[in-house]
């Protein structure tokens, strides 16, 4: 096992790593930013270094400081987190050729599903279900383009190979506007990621966002841990995830789920991963993967009994997965809210200091937070501010019990998205389960 590991993240997700780290008798090394020096998470790491100014593209996302930090450390390992450096391909390569050990998938594999025509590609050949549409990128010929759309039916959505996150995307709904949808998607997406290929899905209309969690080391070995549903979700930022997804059978859940591990193995797959679904009318459609831990996996853990860090520490030590898929067992319901520094009503950012501070407690609850009282909310990143989790033996008891740790927090002195918490957990149609990718937009738009 590592004798220290560099953490390459900020925040929450820092002091996970950070703790996952201290249990396994790892030592830590914190790197951050100037804005993020007197941050808890720093104080507490066995050592810690000062990468940069405030902005991420001058500490968090510059890689040879962070190299650097890993070389005057004497780290043998870097963890990247999610967000920031952990899906950047030639990342993990500079990692690997500095001499350390990047924590999560081979670069190669992080490039293949960077590209999401070659994502689909591999996962359609590994056997997962994907969205019916273009057999990879569209060709140059425009009247191929309308054949294709006519074969698929319309509505299409044109989506660039090099976006993924919601990014790059443009719905058609009729031949008219084909041929100047893809052409602008085409531009769009030659500025935006400096790649203007693009390919073509059927657009399915009201789906659920499901996602299935796989761990697989390099011995050959691949588990999922089931699914989460993320369908409640703004502007594409998810706003809270659950797991096992309201309404779904077990055999059906099982089947997608040894399907997603069985290609983990074809496609040798290291690491911790997430294949991203679109489920509607009881079947599901790959559309992309993450390469990387999630902000939510920790209702994947509440319910497995899996340490989700733990394991991409172990795996890339080169041990095997702690468990075998025979010994995963799914019980209970988690439910996490992310908890974001602003208003929760219009969504604006609300950074600041902290004045007041209380966290919730009590039965089936953790808080993944890096704040306390007087802690000082910079501006320049990400607004979620730490994530409330709630376990249950049944979904009902998970979201009585979110009620009561949404009602137990405190947090003064800046705006947080508490009070929109509040309101889902007693909104019938969440209560019920099953909402789709369209509901808090539509919920919202009816309140304004
Ligand atoms: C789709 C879709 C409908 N049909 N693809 C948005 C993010 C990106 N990961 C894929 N996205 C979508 N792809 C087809 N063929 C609808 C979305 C979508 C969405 C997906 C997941 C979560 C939230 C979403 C919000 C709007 C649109």
């Amino acid at each position: 096992m590592f004798d220290k590991i560099l953490i390459a993240n900020r925040g929450e997700i820092a002091l996970r790593i950070q703790r996952a780290c201290r249990e396994m008798g790892i030592k830590t090394v914190a790197v951050h930013s100037e804005a993020d020096a007197e941050a808890k998470y720093v104080r507490l790491a066995d050592e810690s270094v000062c990468i940069g100014p405030a902005p991420s593209l001058k500490s968090y996302l510059h890689v040879p400081a962070i190299i650097a930090a890993a070389e005057v450390t004497d780290a043998e390992a870097i963890h990247p987190g999610y967000g920031f450096l952990s899906e950047n391909a030639d990342f993990a390569e500079r990692v690997e050729q500095s001499g350390f050990v990047f924590i999560g998938p081979r670069p190669d594999t992080i490039r293949l599903m960077g590209d999401k025509v070659s994502a689909k590609d591999a996962m359609k050949e590994a056997g997962v279900p994907v969205v019916p549409g273009s057999e990879g990128a569209l060709p140059e010929d425009p009247d191929e383009w309308l054949r294709m759309a006519r074969d698929i039916g319309y509505p299409v959505i044109i989506k660039a190979a090099g976006g993924g996150g919601g990014r790059g995307m443009r719905v058609v709904h009729t031949e008219a506007n084909l041929i100047q949808s893809v052409q602008m998607t085409q531009n769009e997406a030659g500025a935006a990621f400096n790649n203007p290929v693009v390919y073509m899905e059927k657009y399915l209309g009201n789906p659920r966002h499901i996602e299935i969690q796989v761990l697989a080391d390099e011995h050959g070995n691949a588990a999922h841990l089931g699914e989460r549903d993320c369908s409640m979700q703004r502007r594409h930022q998810k706003v809270l995830e659950e797991a096992p997804a309201p309404g779904l059978a077990l055999a059906l859940r099982n089947k997608i789920g040894e399907r997603c591990a069985e290609a983990c193995r074809k496609i040798g797959y290291r690491g911790a991963g997430t294949f991203e679904f679109l489920y509607e009318n009881g079947e599901f459609f790959f559309i992309e993967m993450n390469t990387r831990v999630q902000v939510e996996h920790p209702v994947t853990e509440l319910i497995t009994g899996v340490d989700i860090v733990q394991e991409t520490i172990r795996i890339a030590a080169g041990e095997k997965l702690s468990v075998k898929q025979k010994e995963v067992q799914f019980r209970g319901h988690a439910i996490e809210c992310r908890i974001n520094a602003e208003d929760p009503f219009t969504f604006v950012p609300s950074p600041g200091r902290i004045t007041l501070y209380h966290a919730a407690g009590g039965p089936g609850i953790r808080i993944d937070s890096h704040v306390y009282q007087n802690y000082y909310v910079p501006p320049h990143y990400d607004s979620m501010i730490g994530k409330l989790i709630a376990y249950g033996a049944t979904r009902e008891q998970a979201i009585a019990r979110m009620r009561v740790a949404l009602s137990e927090m405190i947090v003064e002195g800046i705006k947080t998205n508490i009070p929109l918490h509040v309101e889902l957990m007693n909104d019938a149609a969440f209560i019920q389960g099953g909402i789709s990718i369209h509901y808090l937009e539509q919920k919202l738009g009816l309140k304004s």
